[in-house]
């Protein structure tokens, strides 16, 4: 009587082992035979493991590769020389914390209070509802992922602009034009800021006007203008992370490349109590015009 021999799905992967390996089939078959297999439920068996092997394996081939965009250089604080402070020029700035994957660093002391009380009181007569960028035509519309009111300073429009900039160029050691002017937000109880990336999407017809002005966006630097009461924290859903909003420090985060595997997705959580002010600066590959 023939006992019947099950084809289980560690013979599978010993077959296909065997062919990877170089072993003619009439090689596996004997060293099946010779341990026990009928010759022709060892072949039916071979025959339909290497067929379904192959047919998937062809079907891998004919995926499309998808290629990362190149990576491009980025800004950095040199955190490596002191993990306790870095030099701003005209201020020592605190490094609260730094991660490497993705690139995140909170300073402390960015900002004098002085300095947040001068942004928010410039920006105040000039807030409007905030407005996201239309990536399929490059244009900006009023969006319910952004339930905060903001402005654009020009680059270099006042002394404190100004001030602002150098510091962070002198601390990222990135060039004061490669910088967008500085967005100032204000989210009151209720608003927040929907998780998303900074970069602009290079598969969107609107991305290319944008891009022709300095490039792609590869870091921003969130300033916190003041201390809410509750909630409002940034959050980077993708590395469970999320900074504290206090007066006066940042978070810093560089993206290499436009694409999610950077990990920069990141949000503004819902204010719970008290407003938030922050201003947002954006450095470009280069100059921005
Ligand atoms: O206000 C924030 O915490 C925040 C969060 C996410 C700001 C931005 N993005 C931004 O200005 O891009
Ligand atoms: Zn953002």
């Amino acid at each position: 009587m023939q006992v019947k021999q099950p084809v289980t799905p560690e013979l599978r992967q010993w077959i296909i082992a065997q062919a990877q390996a170089g072993h003619a089939p009439e090689v596996v078959l004997q060293s099946m035979r010779a341990s026990g297999w009928n010759e022709d439920v060892a072949i039916a068996a071979m025959e339909d493991t290497l067929q379904g092997f192959l047919a998937e394996h062809q079907a891998k081939q004919q995926e499309p590769v998808v290629a990362l965009p190149p990576a491009v250089p980025v800004p950095d604080a040199n955190v490596a020389e002191s993990p306790v402070w870095v030099d701003g020029g005209d201020r020592q700035v605190q490094i609260v914390m730094a991660m490497k994957q993705p690139r995140v660093i909170v300073f402390g002391g960015l900002l004098g209070d002085d300095e947040c009380d001068a942004i928010i009181a410039a920006a105040t007569p000039r807030l409007a509802r905030s407005e996201t960028v239309q990536m399929d035509t490059g244009g900006s519309e009023v969006h319910a992922a952004r339930t905060s009111r903001g402005m654009f300073f020009e680059r270099g429009e006042n002394e404190v602009c100004k001030r602002v900039e150098a510091r962070l160029a002198r601390l990222l050691s990135w060039p004061v034009i490669n910088g967008e002017g500085l967005q100032v937000l204000h989210y009151l109880p209720g608003a927040e800021y929907q998780p998303h990336h900074d970069y602009f999407d290079p598969s969107k017809a609107g991305t290319v006007p944008i891009l022709a002005r300095g490039g792609q966006r590869v870091a921003t630097i969130v300033m916190y203008l003041n201390s809410p009461e509750k909630g409002g924290g940034t959050t980077f859903p993708d590395v469970g992370v999320e900074v504290g909003p206090v007066k006066g420090n940042a978070v810093f985060f560089s993206y290499d490349r436009a694409h999610p595997s950077t990990k920069t997705l990141h949000g503004g959580a819902p204010v719970i109590a008290g407003e938030k002010w922050v201003a947002t600066k954006w450095l470009r590959e280069r100059e921005f015009t």
